[in-house]
């Protein structure tokens, strides 16, 4: 018996390399194959993205590896740090078998994702919470840390100098904050998912503590399926605001945590584009990546849920 407490860190997951992106995507979409037109598309993203690497699994590497520092600062010795990815490996379930071959008994499950939706965090507790009951590991799990003060402190300080950085740029024009997450299908809202109101509420307390009177949030990153997708998108709200006669804009992705896909191609080349094309000025908020308050706030969720537990 391991004395430790695990804990399982669970991230989206990357590919390895070019040659996996179509397994990634394959698993993405619960074992079907995309189309080659499909394919095509999500390799040029990801070799438009800082010449093709895969800078999530980095990341992830290094929050794990922070996550793990901060909780040795907290409670030495006491707790071990597993990861376990949804759509690459080393998988979620692989994680919790890890931690049952080293002989781990107790576990806490986080994701780096601090909004809960059944369709995100809830599916990744599912499986984890299946594979350890099958090997006999007792886990209880972080469900939601979207407003633990550090997390909000670290996007606050972000936006402050993301808007004294576009203020530079502008000469001092106003702007609009533009906070965002991932978009899920509509059908959520049927299941009184809490999804919306959590990233309304990070949004609103980030705002208001930046001094921010202008913002509004906005979806991005909507999945290539033809159910109907939270909206509106970015690219459906920059005209509009352009409309209203906003020509400067800082976009907080306050639904992700590293730099990534997402964040490096939908934001930083596609949504950027298009503001140009509108003759808007658009800049986003630094990533949290490894941030000390973001590690601080992941370790002291973690040893939060265990006191609960006792
Ligand atoms: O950098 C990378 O390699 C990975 C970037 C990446 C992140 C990410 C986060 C979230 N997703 C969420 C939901 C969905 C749903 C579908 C879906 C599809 C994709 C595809 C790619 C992709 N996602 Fe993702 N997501 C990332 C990448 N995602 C690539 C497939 C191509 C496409 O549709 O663009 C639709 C699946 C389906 O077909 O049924 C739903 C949510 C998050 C944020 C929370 C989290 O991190 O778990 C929610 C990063």
């Amino acid at each position: 018996i391991n004395p430790k407490i695990g804990v399982l860190v669970m991230s989206y997951g990357t590919p390895e390399s070019m040659e996996d992106v179509e397994a990634y995507y394959t698993h993405i979409r619960r074992g079907h194959a995309p189309t080659p037109e499909l394919l095509a598309e999500l390799k040029g993203r990801y070799e438009a993205i800082v010449g093709g690497v895969f800078p999530l699994r980095e990341n992830t590497n290094g929050q794990v590896a922070g996550l793990q520092d901060k909780l040795e600062q907290l409670a030495p010795g006491k707790y071990a740090c597993y990861q376990g990815l949804k759509h690459a490996k080393p998988y979620i379930e692989n994680g919790v078998e890890q931690m049952a071959a080293d002989g781990i008994k107790q576990a806490v499950g986080i994701v780096l994702a601090p909004h809960y939706s059944t369709m995100s965090v809830g599916g990744y507790i599912k499986r984890a919470q299946e594979k350890a009951e099958e090997l006999g590991v007792k886990m209880s799990f972080v469900k939601e840390y979207h407003m633990h003060p550090k997390l909000l402190q670290a996007l606050t300080e972000r936006v402050k100098d993301g808007l004294s950085g576009l203020a530079e740029q502008t000469g001092g024009m106003p702007a609009k904050v533009l906070f965002s997450a991932h978009s899920l299908p509509e059908k959520i809202r049927e299941l009184g998912d809490p999804y919306e109101r959590q990233l309304l509420e990070t949004s609103a307390a980030v705002a208001k503590a930046a001094g921010a009177t202008d913002w509004q949030f906005t979806w991005q990153s909507a999945g290539r399926t033809r159910d109907p997708w939270l909206g509106p998108d970015i690219l459906e709200t920059l005209p509009v605001l352009r409309e209203e006669g906003v020509k400067a804009v800082l976009v907080a992705p306050v639904g992700f945590v590293s730099d990534h896909l997402e964040v490096l191609y939908d934001l930083d080349i596609e949504a950027k584009a298009a503001a140009k094309e509108l003759d808007m000025t658009l800049d986003r908020i630094a990533m949290l990546n490894r941030d000390p308050l973001y590690m601080e706030t992941l370790a002291e969720s973690v040893t939060q849920a265990m006191a609960r537990e006792r």
